[in-house]
């Protein structure tokens, strides 16, 4: 992987031409002991899945498919917070590297101007009081033109070379970021790192506020689902554990600890 600047992440590393699920490889590859910062990269999927099994359209060549094993000290209730460690590393690298405008939809979606371009599938493995390992699966839509993307999907999808396009974005820094797939993972696996660090040092209470500020929903009327429930308010907050408060009609306040939403809007 050209520019990687890791300790750990991304140099215990498998690639595949094809693959049915990179998180299905790292879950095999987790259970045989692979160690923190596993990194299973695929260039094309044949039953890549979201959550609540939900299809990952997976096309060869255009987009980045991977999947990093991590094996935090923590009970299994705080297991979601190693997928906004990867959201915002995510966002961070491509903010700082790219130029682009990328947004956190809470918990586990990329938005770049309303669009999604990248999603995130954490699973784990865990005893009762303790996290085993934490899968956290990426898809990232780099070198689509419009008509590679799919249109059926719950919320519109772009890609990176799309937005890059639209928006006039210019890589900046000193090196040269290129618009290609092993160039945003290595930017990728470089910022979550750092974030990792952080996190595992510090908790996430010390990434809430840059969690809120490359938020795409704090702020907004949201429609959430929870479970068998929809929820409907306005994202207030993020408490220090990633969970998302809503402020209810008529006064009333939601913390949000898993959900899905389906709606945003000012
Ligand atoms: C996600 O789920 O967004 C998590 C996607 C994780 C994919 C990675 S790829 C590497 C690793 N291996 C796997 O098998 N998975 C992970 P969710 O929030 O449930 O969103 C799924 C929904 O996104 C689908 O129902 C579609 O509506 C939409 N979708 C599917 N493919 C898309 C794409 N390429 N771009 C944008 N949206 C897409």
């Amino acid at each position: 992987i050209p520019l990687l600047r890791t300790r750990c992440f991304g140099r215990t590393y498998e690639y595949h031409e094809t693959i049915e699920s990179t998180n299905d490889r790292a879950m095999d590859l987790a259970r045989t002991g692979a160690p923190h910062g596993t990194v299973v990269v695929a260039e094309e999927q044949t039953a890549g899945r979201g959550r609540l099994r939900r299809p990952w359209v997976s096309l060869r060549g255009l987009g980045l498919y991977l999947s990093v094993i991590l094996r935090p000290e923590l009970p299994p209730r705080y297991g979601h917070e190693t997928t906004l460690t990867a959201s915002l590393a995510l966002a961070r690298s491509l903010r700082d590297l790219y130029g682009l405008p990328a947004r956190i939809k809470w918990p586990n979606d990329i938005l770049i101007s309303g669009k999604k371009v990248a999603g995130i599938l954490t699973e784990m493995h865990s005893d009762p009081d303790r996290i085993q390992f934490v899968v956290v699966g990426v898809g990232v839509n780099v070198l689509h033109s419009s008509m590679d993307l799919p249109s059926d999907t719950l919320y519109p999808a772009t890609s990176l070379a799309l937005e890059r396009e639209r928006l006039g974005a210019q890589p900046s820094g000193e090196e040269p970021w290129a618009w290609s797939r092993p160039h945003v993972l290595a930017g990728f696996l470089n910022t979550w790192e750092e974030l990792d660090e952080i996190y595992m040092a510090q908790g996430l209470q010390a990434l809430r506020e840059d969690l809120i500020a490359v938020s795409a929903v704090i702020g907004k009327v949201v429609r959430v689902q929870v479970s068998e429930r929809i929820l409907e308010g306005v994202a207030r907050d993020l408490t220090d554990r990633g969970a998302l408060v809503l402020d209810m009609e008529g006064g009333r306040r939601e913390t949000v600890w898993v959900g899905d939403i389906l709606h945003l809007r000012e």
